[in-house]
């Protein structure tokens, strides 16, 4: 029995992932299966650690844990993907030098600084989410992981937990100060739906997002350029000088969630040129998402696109983190009737465009954008089709 719909690529990665279960541990019959997906983001790019509003979904990419308790208190994971292994005790969760059980042993200390117990476990893990395209993989795994030892050991977090504290191991354990977006819509994705969430209160609402007439298809860059976590962490200080600059004018201003463009626009001169195109890009990247959730409800698919568009222009020019790959992808889109919206997507400087394509063009439209970036970079660019499905999940198998 399986516990939702599962496509046979899913099926097939499963299994796959089991049998080198088997093959690395032996036989058991104490074996669970749990899934998380990645996320697209729609709308509401790097307003979640502003306390704004963003408009994620979690896709048909997943992360999956194959997992069994063990007697003792050790940990053996077994990175599927890459055949490797790394062991270690409950006991010991320094730092090792590889970085990928980083977000794992993060998840332990998370639930270890919660006074939560758990015992050892062996697991093996893999997937088809592509690491570094900015489907945030880093976020489906600590996420998975931890809805699997919460299922395991009892431990009665909620999701809202599970989020929370696959957040703080991204931040305090593997050092990424990342705001709470990524490993939300990994835990709450909905299918067919995009999630508006008010990343200060966690209130969300579901918004059904129509895939009948329309695909929405990511084109990977196949770059990351060494800028992005340094550029990163200096938007999110360049956004508090912007906040305290306008809480001067106004006490309630405690993030840029309270700000507004008008505001933004009336203390230009004192925000400084770079300060100000920051505070001024998010302040609307807010507002946008609101509008773009009108949108929805209306159906009005063609000023969705527009506003997609509006996005990249602001990621590009005022919070300046895109870079030449990313903006070529969108560009080459403007002059396709069949693309409504194209953008940027994530942290930035590298990763994917997501865009949203009228169904029965798809095909000619990665015809057109290989072969234009293969002219421009040389490099065959991968496209994946993306459809939403639900978030973090058992998969009941046997
Ligand atoms: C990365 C971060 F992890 C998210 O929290 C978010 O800030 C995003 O960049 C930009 O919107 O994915």
């Amino acid at each position: 029995m399986i516990s939702s719909e599962i496509l046979t690529t899913e099926v097939n990665i499963i299994d796959s992932i089991r049998e080198k279960y088997f093959l690395k541990f032996g036989n058991t019959d104490k074996i669970r299966v749990f899934r998380s997906p990645g996320r697209i983001n729609l709308i509401g790019e790097h307003t979640d650690y502003n306390n704004g509003f963003v408009l994620p979904a979690s896709v048909d990419k997943a992360v999956y844990f194959v997992i069994s308790p063990r007697e003792d208190d050790q940990v053996i994971l077994y990175a599927a993907d890459l055949d490797e292994s790394f062991a270690f005790s409950l006991g010991d969760l320094s730092k090792p030098e590889k970085s990928w059980p980083h977000y794992q042993i993060g998840i332990i200390e998370q639930v270890q600084k919660m006074g939560l117990t758990i015992g050892g476990f062996q697991a093996a893990f893999g997937g088809d989410v592509p690491v570094g395209a900015g489907l945030s993989s880093s976020a489906a795994l600590e996420c998975c992981l931890l809805f699997a030892l919460n299922e395991m050991y009892g431990l009665n977090l909620d999701r809202f937990s599970i989020v929370k504290m696959s957040q703080k191991a991204e931040n305090e354990y593997v050092g990424v100060q990342c705001g709470i977006m990524d490993q939300f819509a990994s835990a709450f994705g909905k299918e067919e739906a995009v999630i508006r969430l008010d990343c200060r209160s966690l209130d969300y609402e579901y918004f059904p997002f129509p895939m009948d007439e329309y695909l929405l298809v990511l084109c990977d860059t196949s770059v990351k350029h060494s800028l992005a976590s340094s550029a990163y962490n200096t938007r999110r200080l360049e956004c508090e000088q912007g906040t305290a600059i306008l809480q001067k004018y106004d006490a309630k201003i405690l993030s840029l969630r309270d700000g507004s463009p008008k505001l933004v626009e009336e203390h230009k001169e004192e925000l400084g040129d770079v300060i100000y195109r920051r505070c001024k890009f998010i302040t609307e990247e807010i507002q946008r998402v609101q509008d773009a959730c009108d949108l929805l409800l209306e159906g009005n698919m063609a000023d969705f696109g527009k506003k997609m568009y509006a996005t990249h222009h602001g990621l590009q020019h005022e919070y300046e983190v895109s870079c030449p790959e990313l903006d070529f992808l969108v560009a080459e889109t403007q002059n396709n009737s069949a693309v409504l919206g194209a953008r940027m997507m994530g942290g930035g400087f590298g990763g994917c465009t997501i865009n949203l394509v009228k169904k029965d063009a798809v095909p000619e439209f990665e015809k057109q954008m290989k072969s234009a970036y293969l002219e421009k970079y040389q490099i065959d660019l991968p496209c994946y089709r993306v459809k939403i499905t639900t978030g973090t999940e058992e998969i009941i198998t046997n």
